[in-house]
Order: C-alpha cells, then structure tokens, then sequence
C-alpha cells in the first residue's frame, strides 16, 4: 500500500487534477496504472517521457500525469508526437489515444505513423464507443452492437486494429485488456522500449455507454466478459473465436528518426550515395501538342 501511494506522489498531479473524470468501474483508470507502474519499472527519468494524448476520457490522462505532457485535439495526437519525436529522438514519447480518437478522426495518422515507423509508442484504450460524448459508434464498435447512433446494432464491421497497424508496418503490435492488468504492463514496456513505432491495444470497459446499452449488468460483469473473451495467442487453436491477447508482431527495422539521423550524418559528411537516376520512359515519345489560343489585342480587333 505504501509502495502505491508513493507511485501516486510520485507520478500523479494529484494535488492539482483531481478529482478525475473516469466513473465507477471504467477501464480507463486501470491503463493509467499500468502505464506508470511501467515507466516506474523501467527507470525512466520523468523529463524522458512525453505524454501525449488527443481528447476523450481516454485523453484526460494526460492531464493526470506528472510528466511532459500535451492534451491535443481530437484525433491528431500523433502528428504532435511524431513532431515530438523527431525533434528530439532521446525522449520516450507515449501517445495516449481512444479508440475514436485513433481509429476514426485519427485512422489516417495511426496508418501513416506505423508506415513511417516512427518511434513513438501508441497506446490505443479501445472501449468500443465514443465514451466522452455520449456512447456514439467507433469503428471499433462490435458488429451488431448497440450504441446511441446504432440503436438497433451497427450495421458495420469494425476494424481490427492489431491487422490494420500490422499490416501499415508497425514493429511492435500488442493487445492487452484492463483486466489483464498485469500483463498490460509487460506490453507496455515493452512498447516503450521498442525501436520503431509500437502500438498497445487496451481493451478497457467503458460501463456508463457502452456497457448500458448493450446490457451487461454493471462493470464486474464487464471484467468477467473479458476474462471469459479472451485467449493468450499463443494458445489459441484454429476455431477460437475468443479475442486473441499477447503480442503479435515483434520486428526491429529502425525507426524514421534514426533513418533521418543517418541521413543527416552523412549529409554533413559529405559522403551521400550518388542520386537515383530519374527513370527513362519506356517507347518514343512524341512531343505534346497543347493547342495555344492566339488571345487578341485590342490593337489587332
Ligand atoms: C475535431 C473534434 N471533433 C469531435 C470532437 C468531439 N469529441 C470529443 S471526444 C470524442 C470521442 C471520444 O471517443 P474516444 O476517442 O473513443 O475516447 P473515449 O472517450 O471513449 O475514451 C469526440 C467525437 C472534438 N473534441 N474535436
Ligand atoms: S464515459 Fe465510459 S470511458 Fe468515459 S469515463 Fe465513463 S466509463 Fe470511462
């Protein structure tokens, strides 16, 4: 207990923010813990880490963190932390987003940060809504679920955001739940410690929307739900429909900021690679022809 409550004197802006947004039993709370029990476990100086986060439950954790921190705007969180990151490629830069916030708004963002694999770590609190304004469908609302612009079940299919971050180049993909908190923090550092671009999903219950309208009986029953729903991927037969957890991809290509970097040291060294040839067009090309309107002067009318 007293280890717990120097965690939160030490990592908390607890006489300043609090009281927090999160209502009973939301997930979102529990990810926090995990994201700094690992900072605390790896032995980050806290003017090493960068928190930055877009807006949303979710978001607000940014506000409660004792680090460096930036609270963005809505779904561009990781065009801040990857400016963050190449500016200054020493820090940890941790970018702290919903599942609205990162797959919706901000989808366009998370593709291209895994296609640069920049080396930031996103770590992504999936609770299947758009918690803070109302329990509105994401794209990572199950099919068939109900939310306050789907009350009859959403017609489409979510994404799978370990796939989609997979397949755009992400080095390190993971899925965790709020449940599986302990886990949740060896994900964590792992990401964190991970060169390239490294994304966590937490799988993390949102009770007041998402959980009332689709009838689980309160957030226990929603923590149930997901020990009962999920499976370590390493033990996972074919068949399993169960959510698959754990890590799913695990690559060590550099990260964009170390690419600049050498690129830049061999600019100043002068001993750049000769440029690519520009390639030649295949076949005869005929000269265009633009037809040029003669405009006439009032002198010729
Ligand atoms: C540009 C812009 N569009 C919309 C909003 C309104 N808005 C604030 S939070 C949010 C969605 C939050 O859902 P999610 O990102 O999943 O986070 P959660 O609250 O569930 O943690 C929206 C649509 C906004 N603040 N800015
Ligand atoms: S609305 Fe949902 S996500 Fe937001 S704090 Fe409440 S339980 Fe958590």
């Amino acid at each position: 207990m007293a280890e717990v409550t120097q965690l939160i004197h030490d990592y908390l802006r607890h006489n300043k923010k609090f009281p927090h947004v999160f209502c009973p039993g939301c997930g979102h709370g529990i990810v926090l813990g995990s994201l700094i029990r690992s900072v605390h476990a790896l032995q980050l100086p806290k003017d090493d880490v960068v928190i930055v986060a877009g807006i949303g439950c979710s978001g607000r954790m940014a506000v409660y963190v004792d680090f460096n921190t930036v609270h963005t705007t809505h779904g561009r969180a990781l065009t801040f932390a990857t400016g963050i990151k190449m500016a200054n490629p020493k820090l940890k830069v941790i970018c702290v987003m919903g599942d609205g916030d990162a797959l919706s708004i901000g989808g366009n963002h998370l593709i291209h940060a895994a296609r640069r694999n920049v080396g930031v770590t996103a770590l992504i609190l999936n609770n299947y809504i758009y918690g803070m304004t109302g329990g509105q469908c994401s794209p990572a609302t199950p099919f068939g679920d109900t939310s306050m612009t789907t009350p009859h079940g959403s017609l489409e299919q979510p994404f799978d955001t370990v796939d989609l971050v997979t397949a755009a180049g992400a080095n390190y993909v993971a899925r965790g739940t709020s449940f599986h908190a302990n886990m949740l923090d060896t994900l964590i550092k792992d990401a964190i410690m991970h060169p390239g671009f490294s994304v966590v999903e937490a799988l993390s219950p949102c009770p007041t929307q998402y959980g009332r309208k689709n009838k689980f009986k309160g957030a226990v029953s929603m923590y149930e739900w997901l020990k009962k729903n999920t499976v370590k991927v390493e033990n996972r037969k074919e068949g399993d429909t169960r959510i698959p957890i754990g890590v799913f991809r695990d690559v060590d290509q550099p990260g964009l900021e170390d690419r600049y970097a050498a690129l830049k040291a061999q600019i100043a060294k002068k001993d750049l690679p000769a440029p690519k040839e520009a390639p030649v067009p295949a076949g005869e090309c005929a000269p265009l022809e633009v037809p040029v309107e003669k405009a006439e002067t009032k002198e010729q009318a």
